[in-house]
C-alpha cells in the first residue's frame, strides 16, 4: 500500500503544539513522530499540520424559498477543501408530509457527488405519528442530530408543542436538538408591518428581525430541552442575546451548545444600507448581520469557551435568484456563502488579531465539533487511527478573496476584497491529496458518508440527573367545603 508522510511541519491540534511528521496509509494516520519516511512527502516546512475543518452547517442544493441554493455537492466541496475544510455536514430537509427516510434517500443521490466526506442533520419540517416513528429509524442510519426551525412560518416552522415532544423524542432515542432559534410568530408580523410602511428593500430584512427576537427564542428552546432532558445546539448564534441565554444555561449546569457563523464575526449590519441593491440583497440571511457590540460578544464566546465552533450556514444564491426579491425584501432567498473563505477568515481575523490561539482555532473549527457532533476521533483530531483528513496550512500565504477566483457556483462572494493570510498548502481528504501546493485537485464523489452513533449516558440535561425520584402526587385528607 502506497504511503504518504508530511514532513518538516508542526502539528497544531486542539490542546497540543509540536514538531512531527505525519505518515498515512490507506486514508489514515498510522504513525506520528520523528523522520518518518514514505513512497510521497508532502513538504510542510514552515507549516502548519492540523486536522481538516468540519463546517457543521450547510445547505447544498436545498429547496428553499422557491428555488435552490446554488452550490451543490461538487462545487460546495470542492470550495470547502480549496479553503482547508474537509467534511461538512449538511440538512436533510423533508417536503411538507414527506417521509424521513424518503428524504435522506434524496439526500444520499445528491450527495454522491461529494469531493470530501460528509454527515446529514435531520430537519423536523413538519410533525405528526410518522415522524416520530422514523426518528428511531433515522438514527440507525447514522443521523443522531434533528433541526428544529421556529422562524420560517408557514413553511418551516415547528411551534413549541411539537418542539417539545421532538425534543423528548430526540432524548428517548440519545439524539442532539438543533434549533434555528428566531420567534418566527413576531418576524412574520414585522415583515409584513415594514411592508405595509413601504419598506421593501434589504435594510428592511434586518429590521425584521433584530437580537430580541432571537435572544427569546434561544431561551426558550433552551428551557424546552431542559424541560424534554435533553442538551441542546443553537445553531448560527448571531448576538449577544442569544450568546448570553447559552452562556447562563451552562452556567446552571445545562449542555447548550452555540454556533457563531464567519460571517457574524466579521462582516456587519451596514452591508444593508449599502446603496446598490444587489450588494445588500447579496447579503440578506437570517439571522441577519449585527453591529459591533453583538460581534464582540461572539468573539469572547469563543474565546471563554461559551461558544463552541464556527460555521457558515452555506446557503448560496446568485444574484439573479436574489433578485426575486426586487420589490419585497420577503422574497429574496435568506443566505449567504463561506466554505471556501471560514478558514482563512477565522485564522486572519482571530489568530491573526491574537483573539485566539492556533489551539482555540483548531478547536472551534474541527475538534468541538467533531466531539459535539459525536465523530471524535475518526474527525478531529491529529492522532494514529484518525481519518487523514488533515490540512497544510501556510501562514504566511496571503491572497484577497474575490468571487472571480473562487469555486462556489455563484456569481460574487460576501467577503469580497477581503485580504487573508493564513491559507492550505495541501488539503487531505482520507489521505488523498485535493489542495495540491496551492492548486484544487479533486475528484468528484471520493466523498464518503459519515455515520454517527447515538448519544448514550451524557444525553441528559443536568437538571434530569438531579430529579433522583419522579415527582409524587400528594396525597390530603380533608377537602374543602364549598364556598368557603
Ligand atoms: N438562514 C439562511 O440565511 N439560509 C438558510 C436557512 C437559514 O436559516
Ligand atoms: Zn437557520
Ligand atoms: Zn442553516
Ligand atoms: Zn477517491
Amino acid at each position: 500500500m502506497a504511503s504518504k508522510v508530511i514532513k518538516g511541519g508542526t502539528i497544531v491540534t486542539a490542546d497540543l503544539t509540536y514538531d512531527a511528521d505525519v505518515k498515512i496509509e490507506g486514508g489514515v494516520i498510522t504513525e506520528i513522530g520523528p523522520n518518518l519516511s514514505g513512497d510521497e512527502v508532502l513538504d510542510a516546512t514552515g507549516a502548519y499540520i492540523m486536522p481538516g475543518g468540519i463546517d457543521p452547517h450547510t445547505h447544498l442544493e436545498m429547496p428553499f424559498m422557491g428555488t435552490y441554493s446554488s452550490d451543490d455537492f461538487e462545487s460546495g466541496t470542492r470550495a470547502a477543501v480549496a479553503g482547508g475544510t474537509t467534511m461538512v455536514v449538511d440538512f436533510c430537509l423533508p417536503d411538507p408530509n414527506q417521509s424521513l427516510l424518503e428524504a435522506i434517500t434524496r439526500w444520499d443521490n445528491k450527495s454522491s457527488r461529494a469531493n470530501c466526506d460528509y454527515s446529514f442533520h435531520m430537519a423536523i419540517t413538519w410533525w405528526g405519528e410518522q415522524v416520530f416513528n422514523e426518528m428511531p429509524e433515522v438514527t440507525k442510519r447514522g443521523i443522531n442530530t434533528f433541526k428544529h426551525f421556529m422562524a420560517y412560518k408557514g413553511a418551516l416552522m415547528v411551534d413549541d408543542d411539537e418542539m417539545y415532544s421532538s425534543f423528548k423524542r430526540c432524548a428517548e432515542i440519545g439524539a442532539l436538538p438543533l434549533v434555528h432559534a428566531e420567534n418566527g410568530d413576531v418576524v412574520a408580523q414585522m415583515q409584513a408591518q415594514l411592508l405595509a410602511e413601504g419598506n421593501n428593500g434589504p435594510e428592511a430584512h434586518a429590521y425584521s428581525r433584530p437580537a430580541a427576537v432571537e435572544g427569546e427564542a434561544t431561551n426558550r428552546a433552551i428551557m424546552i430541552a431542559d424541560m424534554a432532558g435533553v442538551p441542546v445546539y443553537i445553531v448560527h448564534t448571531s448576538s449577544e442575546q442569544a450568546h448570553e441565554a447559552i452562556r447562563r444555561a451552562r452556567q446552571n449546569g445545562i449542555r447548550a451548545y452555540g454556533e457563531p457563523l464567519i460571517q457574524h464575526l466579521t462582516l456587519d449590519d451596514s452591508e444593508y444600507a449599502h446603496p446598490d441593491w444587489d450588494h445588500a440583497a447579496r447579503r440578506v440571511m437570517s439571522p441577519p448581520f449585527r453591529n459591533k457590540k453583538h460581534q464582540d460578544s461572539l468573539w469572547a464566546g469563543l474565546q471563554s469557551g461559551s461558544l463552541q465552533v464556527v460555521a457558515t450556514d452555506h446557503c448560496a444564491f446568485t444574484t439573479e435568484q436574489k433578485r426575486n426579491g426586487i420589490d419585497n425584501f420577503t422574497l429574496i432567498p435568506n443566505g449567504t456563502g463561506g466554505l471556501e473563505d471560514r478558514m482563512p477568515m477565522l485564522w486572519t481575523h482571530g489568530v491573526g488579531t491574537g483573539r485566539l490561539t492556533m489551539n482555540e482555532f483548531v478547536a472551534v473549527t474541527s475538534t468541538n465539533i467533531a466531539k459535539i457532533l459525536n465523530m471524535y476521533p475518526k474527525k478531529g483530531a491529529v492522532l494514529v487511527g484518525a481519518d487523514a483528513d488533515l490540512v497544510v496550512w501556510d501562514p504566511n500565504k496571503e491572497k484577497t478573496i474575490v468571487a472571480d477566483t473562487q469555486q462556489s457556483a455563484i456569481d460574487y462572494n460576501v467577503f469580497e476584497g477581503k485580504h487573508v493570510k493564513g491559507l492550505p498548502r495541501f488539503t487531505l481528504s482520507r489521505g488523498k491529496v485535493v489542495v495540491d501546493d496551492g492548486a484544487v485537485k479533486t475528484e468528484e464523489g471520493h466523498g464518503e458518508f459519515v455515520g454517527r452513533e447515538p448519544y448514550t449516558a451524557t444525553n441528559k440535561a443536568l437538571s434530569k440527573w438531579k430529579q433522583v425520584t419522579a415527582p409524587r402526587k400528594v396525597e390530603r385528607t380533608g377537602i374543602p367545603a364549598s364556598g368557603v
